[in-house]
């Protein structure tokens, strides 16, 4: 832990804890105390650190005198002897069985106390030689569930997310141009440059006369742990961070067909291929052998499309999901790009729990080039004292009017607009009166707590929301966390078309482990006849670089820039609100 552990590393620590005790069996209304605490404070509106200097750490629902001294202790040390003697009684591997769908901290206890097995890959030798039957309980269909949940787990484990995969890439990409001055281009490929939200592995891709001399230095960049394999055009190799990844070495004049190869999708290379011998043309990495065998080589990705009569197809779209007929029929979208980007419509500050002022985060987006942005604290809810309630936003709307107003005095063509992320209950009611909705500039409105409804209830509970005439943007519309949720089962169909009737826009919420909605959804959102809005919900002045992440999933979801309203005019964006 960090020396300054933030409030959700404490609501690591106490969900550990409500963990570590029920493997161990004991007391379940202490593990419930924990665990209530720790799913308290991980969504708390404003750092502990605060709570405990106005002396307000009990007030916090669920927080005793107990914990109360534990989050002190966490506080000003960073380390919790409680916690680590705990630690000490259950073998590491032990809580790693809980990332196994259906396997919760009771059973995970049962499995290490009676059947000794601390980690996945003993769950796995146990699960498939029959003793997991042994266990009382455990029937041959609870056993099958463990069995699939153990791959996805394994699954799980391998991806990583998008963000961290580019920055990875990226170092990885500079490593080997100052290793190679002679390399004429450098760029990944694979689910990377498709930008699927997590990923596998690094695709990286290199042109250079002297190809061998290119994987021999890749193998040997300090990044490097270990190298799996290596060859005179290839390599694999494991990063210390622990990411895997893949070097293709090829001559400058095979670069576009090999970076289209190794873009894939598989399921568009296929297809590809396909329409190729349709025309009596084999593709390969290498290019096109003709049927008299002489080989057509393309040296960028323009030819290689270009040489089956196709205009390039932008990476986000090879999935295979219509991007060939559209290319054929002339209709492929002209996709949104970062710099159509003029607003973030979603920031935090430290009005809530950003950690960055409100001019801070201004002056962080004009930085980016925007010409407006909305300041969106969290609402109180849930008991919070920290939320903004009525009295609190009105403070705030004084703030930001003596910024406009510093900003038009100094001839800056730049607006803050005053909103709030208001939460939406389990019943689709909102956390804020109308009356003081009605003051605000824009509304977010999000789901935040309870996310495990029925398809029904979950559609309901946002379509509710969209109803509310002060509503303007639906904020990370399904709520799934990459790597540890899954979404709420919204209709997403429903809610874009009563989005669009009500003129409320959908977001794109850029946050790396969000990504919500995602591609898929987007694309029928805008079928839908949506419009949606690309944030990046940033806590921080740095996150607002999280807005490339939004840009390349709602690309993938095929958004024209007409259709991203973040890409509009201040003027314009009021207009389109207005006319409801
Ligand atoms: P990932 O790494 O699981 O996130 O997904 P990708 O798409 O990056 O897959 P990967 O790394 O296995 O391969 C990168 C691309 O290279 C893939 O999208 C298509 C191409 N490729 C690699 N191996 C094969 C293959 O055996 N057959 C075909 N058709 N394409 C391949
Ligand atoms: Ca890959
Ligand atoms: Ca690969
Ligand atoms: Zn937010």
């Amino acid at each position: 832990m960090t020396a300054y552990p933030t409030n959700h590393d404490i609501a690591e620590v106490f969900s550990a804890i409500a963990d570590l005790m029920e493997i161990l069996d004991e007391d379940r209304f202490r593990v419930q105390a924990y665990r209530r605490a720790g799913d308290v404070i991980r969504h708390l509106p404003a750092p502990l650190a605060t709570y405990r200097a106005r002396g307000e750490l009990e007030q916090i629902p669920g927080v005793g005198k107990a914990i109360a001294e534990k989050i002190g202790e966490l506080l000003d040390t960073g380390e919790l002897p409680y916690y680590n003697r705990l630690r000490e009684k259950v073998p590491p591997g032990v809580r790693e069985l809980l990332r196994v769908p259906g396997i919760g901290p009771r059973t995970a206890g049962r499995l290490y106390r009676e059947l000794g097995i601390t980690s996945l890959a003993e769950l796995k030798v146990a699960a498939e030689a029959g003793r997991l039957a042994a266990l009382k309980g455990f029937g041959a269909k609870t056993i099958d569930s463990i069995l699939q949940g153990i791959s996805a787990a394994e699954r799980q484990e391998r991806r990583m997310l998008l963000a961290h995969a580019i920055d990875s890439a990226e170092a990885l990409i500079n490593a080997l141009r100052a290793a190679v001055p002679a390399l004429s281009q450098a760029a990944y490929a694979g689910s990377l440059r498709r930008g699927r939200p997590t990923v596998g592995d690094l695709d990286i891709l290199a042109a250079a006369d002297d190809a061998p001399a290119v994987v021999r230095a890749f193998t040997m960049l300090p990044l490097v742990a270990r190298v799996e394999s290596a060859g005179d055009e290839k390599a694999s190799i494991l990063l210390h961070n622990g990411m895997q990844a893949d070097l293709i070495a090829v001559p400058p004049g095979m670069w576009g067909s090999a970076l289209q190869h190794f873009t894939g999708s598989k399921a568009h290379n296929i297809h590809f291929r396909e329409l190729a011998l349709a025309q009596g043309l084999s593709f390969s990495e290498h290019g096109f052998r003709r049927a008299d065998g002489t080989l057509l080589t393309c040296a960028t990705e323009e030819e290689v499309y270009a040489a089956i009569g196709l205009p390039w197809i932008p990476p986000e779209l090879r999935e295979d999901e219509g991007e060939f007929e559209a290319a054929r029929a002339g209709t492929l979208p002209c996709l949104v790009e970062l710099s159509d980007i003029r607003a973030d419509l979603h920031l935090h500050s430290t009005w809530s729990d950003g950690r960055a002022d409100i001019r801070t985060m201004a002056e962080a987006a004009r930085t980016r080039g925007y010409s407006h942005i909305a300041i969106t604290d969290h609402s109180a809810y849930m008991g919070m004292t920290h939320g903004l309630d009525a009295e609190r936003l009105r403070a705030q709307r004084q703030e930001i009017a003596a910024l406009n107003a510093e900003y038009a005095a100094r001839g800056i063509p730049f607006r803050i607009l005053h909103g709030v992320e208001v939460d939406i209950t389990p019943e689709g009611n909102l956390a804020l009166p109308d009356d003081v909705l009605a003051e605000l500039d824009i509304v977010v409105a999000s789901a935040h707590i309870q996310l495990r409804q029925s398809p029904e209830a979950a559609t309901e509970r946002l379509i509710r929301a969209v109803r509310n005439p002060h509503v303007d943007i639906i904020g990370h519309p399904v709520g799934r966390m990459l790597g540890s949720r899954d979404g709420a089962p919204v209709d997403i169909d429903a809610l874009a078309y009563a989005a669009a009737e009500h003129r409320v826009l959908l977001e794109v919420n850029s946050g790396p482990h969000r990504l919500d909605l995602d591609g898929a959804a987007v694309r029928r959102a805008l079928a839908s006849g949506a419009v949606i809005t690309i944030n990046s919900d940033a806590h921080h002045p740095d996150n607002l670089a999280w807005m490339r992440f939004g840009v390349v999933t709602a690309r993938r979801g095929w958004a024209g820039a007409a259709q991203v309203a973040n890409t509009w005019s201040d003027e314009a964006l009021q207009e389109w609100l207005s006319r409801r």
